[in-house]
């Protein structure tokens, strides 16, 4: 999509840190970190939100799931502990409207989440 961040950090238009890539899914290095690990895991093709998957995106999201996994073992949080997170909407603080996944790890997380 034209205006969206995301789908030109998928575009290489603007420069993001790589953590892991393939032709479904990228993940790269959140640019405001809120814990050690801080990744965000996206679709390539732009989704809005929760609120737009469909039934034909499962393959997109298992993808997005498994790739956090690897990265999780990558960073060194798998057996430590790690959350994956989706905000959806104003009150959960979705700021950018591409559907990404938080993969936040490499410190103690508080629950429940402010
Ligand atoms: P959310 O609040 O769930 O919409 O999270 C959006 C995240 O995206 C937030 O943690 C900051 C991150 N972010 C926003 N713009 C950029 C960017 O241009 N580059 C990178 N690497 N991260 C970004």
């Amino acid at each position: 999509m034209e205006g969206c961040i995301f789908c030109k950090i998928v575009r290489k238009e603007i420069p993001a840190r790589i953590a892991a890539e393939n032709s479904l899914v990228l993940a790269f290095y959140d640019v405001n970190p809120q814990a050690p690990v801080h990744i965000l895991v996206i679709p390539k093709e732009h989704i809005s939100s929760v609120l737009e998957i469909k039934e034909n995106h499962q393959e997109v999201l298992s993808q997005m799931i498994l790739l956090a996994k690897r990265i999780a073992k990558q960073e060194g949080v798998d057996q430590s502990g790690f959350r994956l997170v989706f905000n959806c909407g104003a009150d959960a603080g979705q700021a950018v409207d591409h559907l990404h996944l938080h993969l936040l790890g490499k410190r103690r997380l508080g629950w429940p989440p402010g």
